[in-house]
Order: C-alpha cells, then sequence, then structure tokens
C-alpha cells in the first residue's frame, strides 16, 4: 500500500463517526431467555455514559441512538446535557410502536383508525424528543405485518402508511431527517409492511428530501447482496443509515464484522465508491446489536473495531488498478484488487491511529485492564437493569 493511500485512509477514518444503541447496553436475549449481568445500566443516564467509555476507549463512536419508551426520560435536555458532558451526543431517536397490546395487528397500518392515531402520535412525540435533544434523525422500523394470507387488506395497509408518513415527514424541521427501516419478516411471518429496501425506497420517494432508507444488515433474506442494494442507495441519493450487525440465519443481532467480515468489506467498499464516508453524505454508521451472552461494553468496542477494519481496508482497495482491470475485463485482476485490500491487515494502520489520538491501541484490551467492568458490575447494585421491558 502506498503511503499517500495510507495517509487518505487515515484522514478518512478520523472523520467516521459510529452511532451505538443505548438498547445493546442493557440485557437483550430471546424469547427463551434473557439473560441479566452485573453491571448492565438501570436507567438513561447510565447508558449513555457507558456509550461514553466506548468512545473514551476508540475515539470512534462520540453518538449514541435513543429508543423511546426505553429510554424515556422527564427532561431530555438534561439527558442531552450529560451526553455533552461526557464527551458524546444524542444520534437518531429510535420510535417503538411494536410493543403495546393495540399493536397487534399493526401500529400505522391498523386498521382500526384509533389505533393507527395513537401510533402517529408516538411517532410525532419522538419528533419533539429529536427537538429537545438536537437529534437531528428519526429512525422508524414498524413490525407491522400480518400472519396470514387474508388476513388484511395489503394496499389498505400500504395506503395506511402513507398516510401516517406524510404527516410524520410534515412535522420535520428543516434540518431533521427521517430514516425508514425495512425488514423481511419477524415478528410478523407472512406478510411484514415494510419488507425490503424496494418498499422504504419508494416510500421516501413519495415522501421527499428528508427521508432515507435504513439498511440493517440483519433484515434480508439469506444470500441477499446487500452491498448492491447500498450502491444503488446511494447513487440514488437515498442510502440514510446503517444498522450494523451480523448473522448466521435471521435476524441474530450478532457483533458487526463478527460473522461475515467479508460482507461488512464490501459493503464499506460500495459505501467508499459512493461518497458514503463524506461527512457531506449524512449516512448514519449505527450499531443495532444484542448481547445476550457477551459483556456489553467490551463487545460494544469489538464492534467499533470491526467497523473501523472494514473500512479501512475498504480505503486501501487500489482503485486505479481496479478501474484499469475493470476496463480491460480482466476479471482475476479485478477481484484481485479487491481482494488485496480486504487481505490487508489493518490493524496496524488503526493502532498508529488511535495512539496519535493519544488513545490505546488496542481499546479491548485497555477497557478489560481498565477494571471499569468490575467497578461498574460493585457500582450498580439494585435498582431495575434495562432491557427491552418486552
Ligand atoms: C428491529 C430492529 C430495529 C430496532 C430494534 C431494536 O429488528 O432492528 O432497528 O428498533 O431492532
Ligand atoms: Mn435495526
Amino acid at each position: 500500500m502506498s503511503a499517500q493511500l495510507r495517509r487518505a485512509a487515515q484522514a478518512a477514518l478520523r472523520t467516521q463517526e459510529i452511532e451505538t444503541p443505548s438498547w445493546g447496553y442493557g440485557n437483550s436475549g430471546t424469547r427463551f431467555k434473557v439473560f441479566t449481568q452485573p453491571g448492565v445500566p438501570r436507567d438513561p443516564y447510565e447508558k449513555v455514559a457507558d456509550a461514553a467509555r466506548v468512545h473514551a476507549f476508540t475515539g470512534a463512536a462520540p453518538v449514541v441512538s435513543l429508543h423511546i419508551p426505553w429510554d424515556r426520560v422527564d427532561d431530555y435536555g438534561a439527558l442531552s446535557a450529560y451526553a455533552a458532558e461526557h464527551g458524546i451526543r444524542i444520534g437518531m431517536i429510535n420510535a417503538n410502536v411494536f410493543q403495546d397490546d393495540d399493536y397487534k395487528l399493526g401500529s400505522v397500518t391498523h386498521p382500526d383508525p384509533g389505533v393507527r392515531r395513537k401510533a402517529t402520535d408516538h411517532l410525532l412525540e419522538c419528533v419533539d424528543i429529536m427537538d429537545a435533544t438536537g437529534s437531528d434523525a428519526l429512525k422508524l422500523w414498524f413490525a407491522d405485518g400480518t400472519n396470514y394470507p387474508g388476513q388484511d387488506d395489503l394496499c389498505a395497509r400500504q395506503d395506511r402508511l402513507a398516510e401516517a408518513l406524510a404527516e410524520v415527514y410534515a412535522r420535520l424541521g428543516e434540518e431533521q431527517r427521517l430514516v425508514l427501516e425495512y425488514k423481511l419478516f419477524e415478528p410478523a411471518f407472512y406478510a411484514t409492511d415494510v419488507p425490503d429496501w424496494g418498499t422504504s425506497y419508494a416510500h421516501c420517494l413519495k415522501l421527499g428530501d428528508k427521508a432515507r432508507v435504513c439498511v440493517d444488515t440483519g433484515h434480508h433474506a439469506p444470500g441477499t447482496n446487500i452491498e448492491f442494494i447500498v450502491a444503488f442507495l446511494l447513487r440514488e441519493g437515498k442510502l440514510g443509515a446503517f444498522d450494523f450487525n451480523s448473522r448466521f440465519y435471521a435476524d441474530d443481532d450478532l457483533m458487526a464484522g463478527a460473522a461475515d467480515p467479508f460482507q461488512l468489506f464490501r459493503i464499506m467498499y460500495e459505501v467508499a465508491r459512493g461518497g458514503g464516508l463524506e461527512p457531506a453524505a449524512g449516512v448514519r454508521f449505527m450499531l443495532d446489536q444484542c448481547h445476550n451472552i457477551e459483556p456489553k461494553i467490551p463487545a460494544m468496542i469489538r464492534s467499533v473495531l470491526n467497523v473501523q477494519e472494514a473500512t479501512a481496508k475498504a480505503l486501501l482497495v487500489d482503485t486505479d488498478a481496479l478501474r484499469t482491470a475493470q476496463r480491460e475485463g480482466d476479471v482475476l485482476a479485478a477481484n484481485a484488487a479487491l481482494m488485496d485490500a480486504y487481505n490487508t491487515d489493518v490493524r496496524p494502520l488503526l493502532a498508529e491511529l488511535r495512539e496519535d489520538a493519544g488513545l490505546d491501541p488496542d481499546p479491548v484490551r485497555a477497557y478489560l485492564a481498565s477494571g471499569t467492568q468490575e467497578r461498574l458490575a460493585a457500582e450498580r447494585v439494585g435498582g431495575q437493569q434495562a432491557g427491552w421491558g418486552a
């Protein structure tokens, strides 16, 4: 790798901001069991404090995403100020219209207008919380869907969804955005109302420039070429956010890059190629994970590093060699240009970047050696550990 390419990669990596999910610091699990862990946060302030610890050790995670009502507080301005005092800021506000009995048959797509009103009012409340925290992005994921053919009218549900989205879109401020996340299935097992990127893209196109698509890497059918979706959405200026995680089977929500680091590399290559790393592109890079059995703060630090490593490798692709090979139809040389970058050990480059920033070159080892985990376990006794409250 040329010194010039190395410097350019480090320059881009210095501006990279990874957003961590407040719910990733709380207890989570499956329908079979939610395991508790010592030292888990008991309130949004402790979650924000843990997010600040991840940033303190990585230097690359200055944003924490909130989920409402899991992170409901009396004074959102105070929570935002607390985050700032700890060196981070509030990122995307995630609405939650999937945990209320009223939403059994849907939220904004529910046949009953009263339930739709309730759901839409929650989305509008989340925009109020954006105003109060200084957040500039509303993240919408709808569990809405049906379990049996005929259960409801698929088109009527799209009409209801479009109506609610339009009302929320109209409420957004000039600098505010909404991102619409799609998911193939679960909890709905026949038809999900926003099942794929095309459905989200179509709704976002209708809404306008302030609406973009959120790509959760765990929300696709097995074998889906996610980097194609990323390249396409970037080309259209409609890529708004990522929910990074990894999976072997379904929406496993494992650590980003853990199950398939090559896929994360291919995705970050298309992001870099499409200008998505430019702050002006306005793409949010969030982790959306559940640490069901592993200690949460070290897992989050590891995941930030995995995204950094995939990004560094993507930035080390010799694009001149690649373009030449592509132009000449030299398939093997073109593939080799990407594989050479992927097979590059970027850990020394990232370690140097951290040392330049006054950080320990090995953040996971530094965190484990800091005694923070043991201290939190000793301090955070009593109270109700945070979780999904499902
Ligand atoms: C849905 C999802 C969504 C969040 C939730 C925590 O599967 O990916 O992004 O609201 O997880
Ligand atoms: Mn998600």
